[in-house]
């Protein structure tokens, strides 16, 4: 009769690999040495991820519909869904966009389903709770202090529990963890010891600046005083409110956020080698697929902006690498992935036949070396605040983005060649005064070029593919040179952050 159900369910077990998955929360790739060598930010363990895996220098979110950038991609990473057809998309389920309960198609139930032992910590809060809950194990709370009770080591240790747990009665059944943290997301407040290392302070007060300190890091290479115009969401909070940085843009302000920022960073990297390396006391490392990723990046005084509601590249990009079984060491890929693909791709790496729901695509074949990129064409969207919002299109080298914003005040393209400027730097970046700033001089042709004339072709053609992805991922809006298309806006999605205080005039010039 062969083997007890039992006995082959754990030989089939013995070769499944586990998953660990581990998101941050507002990470720009930028500050990760695996995508700016120059950065001080030290993070010894990712580094050597990057080393034993696969880096991604083509993963993105697609983009947000809500201030809360957080929620829409986390919805996005759990259930595969397009960002329109997330059941928290403006009019998506009225519109038969989105099937109703879909949080049964996501990375727990999916994973419960075929036998994986599922546990989570992470954030709570600007999240997709309907998905969270069903995890087997779960840990979540807000963990943003400058201790190891209050801070990421909580999150870590809620792992390291699980994974003490499961030795001691000796769990067979594959797992799947999800690792978040609450952090690098504001408030900054980092281990005291840590902040000392970068030169920061857990500045509080709005009326004086922080110390400057030579420790603090370096300003981004892109840095500005101030985004030429305006971005389309008035009032925004992590534009005006986040404690630490308000509405300054000075050297100062932004040198000890980062300062910050780097701290909480550093932290999140130890927490995730203390993981790591009772991995490997377990034996469990070399059958185990690890992620490193965050749920979108973030500007800090990039492009005169602090936070994560804008297009370019610190902000639309994510951090992402991946180590286990078939990646080969110290590889690299472009990639063309969306957060979004992250549930395909673990069904794929585990054996699972993904969800019909499921619209994201494998990297698989990308992880095992034998494909470069998953798509050509990416998209994304910021519209969390004034209507239409921003979009941006890329393909290959080449990317576009639009603003449409303040009911019909700001409307502004940008186009850039990601080869020769992949920092995006526009004509504000010249300026003699932000050059002595950053101590970058851009060179002549590291500008936009939107509206050069050797490049209309080009502006057209991208124009052109940012309409059909807008067509085919039904966003329900056009922008000011689009056909309508006949379509009816849904009301927002993001009803308080449209009325936000704090807009000023360009709010009210936009009301009237
Ligand atoms: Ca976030």
């Amino acid at each position: 009769m062969g083997l007890p159900w039992c006995a082959a369910a754990a030989a089939a077990d013995a070769k499944r690999p586990n998953i660990l998955f581990i998101i941050a929360d507002d990470q720009s790739p930028f500050d990760l040495k695996a995508y700016n060598p120059s950065s001080p930010l030290a993070t010894p363990n990712i580094d050597r991820l990057a080393a034993k895996g696969m880096v991604f220098d083509g993963a993105y979110h697609m983009g947000s519909f809500s201030g809360a950038v957080c929620t829409p991609s986390r919805h996005m990473v759990m259930s595969g869904r397009t960002v329109w057809r997330l059941p928290i998309a403006p009019g998506a389920l009225q519109q038969g966009k989105c099937p109703p309960n879909i949080e049964q198609q996501t990375i727990p139930a999916v994973f419960n389903r075929a036998g994986y032992a599922t546990m989570r910590t992470c954030k709570t809060g600007n999240s997709y709770e309907a998905a969270n809950k069903l995890f087997t194990v779960r840990h979540d709370a807000e963990k943003r202090g400058g201790d190891d009770q209050s801070g990421s080591a909580w999150h870590a240790e809620r792992v390291l529990d699980y994974l003490r747990q499961r030795e001691t009665v000796k769990v067979k059944q594959p797992f799947l963890i999800y690792f978040g943290f609450s952090h690098p997301h504001d408030t900054r407040d980092g281990k005291p010891e840590l902040l000392a290392k970068y030169g920061a302070v857990n500045h509080a007060d709005p009326k004086s600046l922080p110390p400057a300190n030579e420790r603090q890091p370096a300003l981004p290479v892109n840095y500005l005083p101030a985004h030429p115009f305006p971005h389309g969401h008035p009032g925004l909070r992590d534009e005006t409110t986040v404690s630490g940085v308000w509405e300054r843009r000075d050297e100062r302000t932004i040198r000890n956020e980062l300062g910050r920022e780097f701290a909480c960073s550093e932290n999140i990297d130890d927490q995730v080698g203390r993981v790591l390396k009772k991995l490997e006391a377990m034996g469990e490392l070399d059958n185990t697929y690890i992620i490193y990723t965050a749920d979108h990046g973030i500007a800090i005084g990039r492009h005169g902006l602090q936070g994560k509601q804008n297009l370019y590249q610190h902000t639309w990009r994510v951090p992402f690498i991946a180590v286990g079984p078939g990646i080969q060491p110290g590889s690299r890929a472009e990639g063309n992935i969306y957060l979004l693909d992250v549930l395909a791709t673990l069904c794929d790496l585990a054996g699972i036949q993904p969800p019909e729901t499921n619209e994201g695509i494998s990297f698989k074949p990308v992880l095992q070396g034998q494909k470069n990129t998953v798509r050509d064409v990416l998209y994304g969207v910021y519209n969390g605040g004034t209507k239409p919002g921003m979009r941006c299109v890329k393909n290959g080298d080449w990317k576009l983005i639009q603003y449409d914003v303040l009911n019909g005040m700001v409307r502004k393209t940008q186009l850039f060649n990601l080869k020769e400027n992949p920092h995006e730097f526009i004509e504000q970046h010249h300026d003699p005064k932000v050059v002595a700033q950053t101590g970058c001089q851009p060179t002549a042709n590291q500008v936009n070029l939107a509206d050069d004339p050797r490049y209309a072709d080009k502006r057209r053609e991208m124009e052109s593919l940012l309409l059909r992805e807008m067509r085919s991922l039904e966003d329900p809006w056009r922008l000011w040179n689009q056909p309508d298309d006949g379509l009816t806006p849904p009301p927002s999605a993001d009803r308080k952050a449209g009325k936000s205080k704090g807009g000023g005039k360009l709010q009210t010039k936009a009301a009237s």
